[in-house]
């Protein structure tokens, strides 16, 4: 149930909500909200006395009571926040979690890039292993990244899914810059694994998970040089020399990491593979992804040549691709070759197995959304006003009756537009990305008009000349990109709120630098015009996609069980319990077995000789939530997040001579700051 405005100004909601902002308000601030009514307290009092003091008007307030969570408001009330977004951190390499709809940065998940926080990449082997293994040159055509790679470009989330809906258990990211895609564990919010795609070079949009995670999707942005040798005139010859990937990287279900061994990718033209999207229940066993570029344009803009921007719009129509992966997984067993470790499904094969098709998509597309009913699929074209929205049922029937308009120049079946079109919608300038509500609405960003447009979206909710019509726009402040709908790409959203990710912020926050911030805008959907509640700054990376999941579906751990590994989530080997400590030397080895607690390291003294190789096993044997012990030694670049419970290794040469103040760095008790001890090297 929402308070209108008009309800909580006059009052006339109090009873139900014990919300008493009461008559003083209304009459004060009313305006043209009216005013009076509603029964008066001290605490309307007051409330008018702060808004006034505050310039705030009745909207204002009003927002303000919508959206905000008080002190201790614990998960599953009323007035608590009732979804998490997941969002990409963009070029930080991380993942953002946010509260909706209090729009509080709740965390932030070190990925792709190390994050001293979290003692991410600092020193302890469980993600120091990580981020070195996703790194592994020999899955890329390519030769030798200068490695380990460091950052990422997070564009994608994808939480993991159960019969179509979100299950909390994973979320994944792909790496837009180099083609990688990680996998973070919702138990502790911790990334697990990096995954160094083979055969991509970059990826953008393609990722999702299919409706029971069998697989997570991820594919090419730029296509792939097969054969690098052959770089000088690899331009002039991009059409022979460039390919797309597909991939199906399968998940394991009890970890959630991905299986190289089991996955699969098939081959692709050398457009640019833009945004994808999974088929769900009448669509199931399909995927879609749009693509731009099919003119293959590739610059040269200095030499005379087309910039690749002019090149790569001439053409009217770009093509979705419509792949059925059930179908490519009966053949990849018998009809596949092997290419940097990962089974390929050739081109060839993927058309004559009836695998591939093509669908025509107007002008330089970019959002590819399949409906939650899963048989209508919208699709931006970022030069076109309208929303394209294409059948399911049509694209089957036209496949099998072959409804082919030609073949694309790699013998590819183009299938005739308009016998798979199910309709338009005239929405505005520069269409992106769409998502859905519990009542049959769509919406899109429309990055020119800086606004979100809703729209019908056919069957079953609106039949006949209400099947697809544009029914209400927003203004967001600016140039849209994704937006998010509470479990909007699912079969079962959530409605009720939406967040515009806007690109540019300019005039909205207080002015921090040149470099600004980028603008989360949290949108109301419950009324009959959309409504926007508040801004969110968002100071940390450029976010692309978000999902944004029911905050009751995630079953995080506040602590583990005593001596847990998080990379394995089972206890190592090497955990101790209190009074299991000890120091042992075998040649040059020094290994150490240290308990963390409040408020000391025990051993607080280490002393070995330059050149020895120092390993480190701390457990932190605290079961209290928050009894987050950190351990950095100075002028070694490490720091380990010990959260309770963890047990964590970590490992050097010790060349650096001297005495080195190690030191807890969470304050964790009265005497943190005597938590240290010494690392004499001599
Ligand atoms: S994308 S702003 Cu990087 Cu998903 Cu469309
Ligand atoms: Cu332990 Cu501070």
């Amino acid at each position: 149930m929402s308070v209108t405005r008009r309800e909580l100004i006059t009052g006339a909601a109090a009873g139900a909500t014990g919300l008493v902002v009461g008559g003083v308000l209304g009459k004060t601030l009313g305006g043209d909200d009216g005013g009076g009514g509603g029964g008066d307290s001290g605490l309307s009092g007051q409330a008018e006395a702060v808004a006034k003091a505050r310039d705030l008007n009745s909207e204002n307030v009003t927002r303000a009571v919508k959206t905000f969570v008080p002190p201790g408001a614990k998960p599953g009330d009323k007035n608590a926040d009732e979804f998490f977004l997941f969002s990409s951190g963009g070029h930080s390499g991380q993942i953002l979690v946010i509260g909706v709809p209090s729009m509080r940065l709740l965390k932030v998940i070190g990925v792709f890039a190390p994050e001293p926080w979290q003692g991410h990449g600092y020193g302890a082997d469980s993600s120091d292993s990580v981020i070195k293994a996703g790194t592994d040159s020999k899955n890329k055509p390519s030769s030798a990244a200068r490695g380990p790679l460091t950052w990422g470009d997070t564009h994608h989330p994808a939480l993991s899914e159960t019969k179509g809906e979100y299950d909390g258990r994973f979320v994944y990211i792909n790496d837009r810059a180099n083609g990688r895609i990680a996998m973070v564990d919702l138990r502790d919010f911790k990334t697990k694994q990096i995954l160094d795609v083979p055969n991509l070079d970059s990826s953008h949009g393609g990722v999702f998970c299919t409706p029971n995670t069998e697989y997570v999707h991820i594919s090419t942005m730029s296509p792939t040089l097969v054969d690098p040798s052959k770089a000088e005139k690899a331009l002039e010859t991009f059409k022979d020399s460039f390919r797309g990937y597909s991939t199906f990287l399968k998940v394991d279900q009890k970890t959630g990491k991905m299986d190289l061994a089991q996955s699969f990718q098939v081959e692709l033209p050398p457009y640019t593979q833009d945004l994808a999207d999974s088929g769900k229940l009448s669509s199931e066993g399909w995927v879609f992804i749009n693509s731009y570029n099919s003119e293959m344009a590739s610059g040269g803009n200095l030499t005379g040549g087309k910039p690749i921007e002019v090149g790569a719009s001439a053409n009217d129509f770009d093509y979705m691709h419509i792949i059925n992966w059930k179908k490519a997984e009966t053949v990849v067993g018998s009809k596949s070759k092997v290419m940097n470790g990962m089974r390929v499904i050739p081109l060839e094969t993927a058309v004559a197995e009836g695998i591939l098709y093509l669908a025509p998509e107007p002008k330089s597309p970019h959002g590819v959304d399949v409906h939650p009913g899963g048989n209508y699929i919208s699709v931006g074209g970022k030069l076109d006003p309208h929303v394209t929205i294409y059948g399911f049922d049509k694209i089957k029937a036209a496949i099998d009756g072959k409804q082919f308009e030609k073949n694309d120049p790699f013998g590819v079946p183009i299938l005739k537009l308009d016998a798979v079109r199910a309709g338009s919608v005239e929405v505005g300038l520069g269409p992106l990305h769409t998502q859905y509500d519990d009542k049959g609405y769509g919406y899109i960003s429309l990055f020119l008009d800086s606004a979100v447009a809703k729209f019908s979206v056919g069957e079953p909710y609106f039949k006949g000349a209400d099947a697809f019509k544009l029914v209400d726009k927003l203004p967001v402040h600016y140039n849209i990109g994704h937006l998010v709908a509470m479990e909007g790409d699912t079969v079962k959203p959530a409605g009720k709120y939406l967040v515009a990710l806007n690109k540019w912020s300019i005039d909205r926050f207080p002015v921090v630098g040149t470099l600004k911030p980028q603008n989360f805008q949290l949108v109301d959907l419950t009324g009959e015009k959309m409504e926007i509640l508040t801004d969110m700054p968002i100071g940390i990376g450029e976010p692309h996609y978000v999902q944004g999941i029911r905050a009751d579906r995630i079953k995080a751990w506040e602590v583990y069980p005593v001596g847990t590994n998080p990379l394995t989530m089972e206890k190592d080997p090497n955990a101790i319990a209190d009074k299991g400590e000890k120091i042992q030397r075998t040649g040059s080895t020094v290994e150490i077995w240290s308990t963390v607690r409040r408020s000391q390291f025990k051993p607080d003294n280490i002393s070995v000789k330059q050149g020895d190789k120092v390993i480190i096993h701390l457990t932190n044997i605290e079961t209290t939530p928050d009894a987050t012990h950190g351990f950095s030694i100075p002028r070694y670049n490490v720091n380990v997040s010990l959260d309770p419970g963890e047990a964590a290794t970590v490992e050097f040469t010790a060349d650096a001579k001297g005495a080195f103040a190690f030191y807890c760095t969470e304050f964790c008790s009265a005497l943190h700051l005597e938590m240290q001890g010494w690392l004499l090297v001599s």
